[in-house]
């Protein structure tokens, strides 16, 4: 048989536009995919909630690959280690207490279980606003990442989702869009975001799952980003706050979506 170059093309875009298509509607739509966004993904997917993920980068994965200032390992504490265990993620003890994992294990592992539980993940495509109705977020407004690095005026598409996930890491991108858009309304002390503390990495592992919840009607905040909007210090390289903030995340939006609304 020859090859057909036509038909390789038809193949890609008509593949993609029914992906694409289908996730026009889903129940949870989350912003970036790093370690929190595909935790949350994984854990949602496996409960066969519809989920959709939107990554900015080429590659998926966030901060995970880069380890600690490009040394490509990264550390968990106990609770962390029970979430790569239950991914068949190798650990490593280094001390009562702290655990390494290869980076690039990690990263593609956790994107390969949540693409295999189910999790619809998009590359390339960048969120850059949200659409809110009713004082409600109803969904994300995306746009191709290289139209926003060439900065062309394009304008965007949007996804509709019952509930959408902030799990931009340390801009927190999605919160400070509805903050400038829809001012002191967020559900912090200020009505604002609070802004990200200096390195603690103690506390900040800690209050991380505080700061896992709803910022404003239907979006939640978790990862880093949780941290920036509630006021949570910074942690470095150790991921076990974002696995769990994930997880966390996931499991009180399986819970909101079981209750009739
Ligand atoms: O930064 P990132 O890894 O956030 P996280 O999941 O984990 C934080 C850790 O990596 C690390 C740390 C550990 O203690 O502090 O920083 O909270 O992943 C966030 C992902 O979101 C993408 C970005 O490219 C990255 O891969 N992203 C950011 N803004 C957008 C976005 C956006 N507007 N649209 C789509 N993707």
């Amino acid at each position: 048989m020859r090859l057909d170059e036509i038909t390789i093309s038809r193949a890609i875009v008509e593949s993609f536009k029914d992906k694409f298509v289908d996730c026009m509607k889903s129940d949870v739509a989350i912003a970036g995919g790093g370690p929190t966004g595909l935790i949350a993904s994984y854990y949602l997917a496996k409960a066969k909630v519809k989920v959709v993920l939107f990554e900015r980068k080429l590659s998926i994965g966030g901060g995970i690959w880069g380890g600690g200032m490009m040394f490509n390992e990264i550390v968990v504490q106990e609770d962390g280690k029970r979430i790569l265990d239950e991914l068949g993620i190798k650990t490593k003890k280094y001390k009562a207490g702290y655990y390494l994992a290869d980076s690039i294990e990690v990263a593609s592992t956790l994107t390969s279980r949540a693409v295999r539980a189910g999790a619809h993940i998009f590359n390339l495509i960048s969120v850059e606003d949200v659409m809110i109705k009713d004082d409600v977020v109803q969904g994300l407004v995306l746009n191709w990442t290289a139209v926003e690095m060439a900065k062309l005026h394009v304008d965007p598409l949007t996804v509709e989702a019952k509930f959408i996930v902030d799990a931009t890491g340390h801009p927190a991108e999605i919160a400070q869009t509805i903050e400038r858009k829809v001012g002191c309304k967020l559900n912090t002390e200020t009505g604002r975001i609070i802004g990200e503390r200096p390195m603690w990495a103690d506390v900040g592992e800690r209050v991380i799952l505080e700061n896992t919840r709803e910022f404003f009607p239907h979006a939640y905040v978790a990862g880093m980003a949780a941290n920036n909007v509630f006021g949570g210090p910074r942690m470095g390289p150790i991921f076990g706050g974002m696995f769990l903030s994930g997880e966390k995340v996931a499991k009180i939006l399986m819970g909101r979506l079981r209750k009739p609304r």
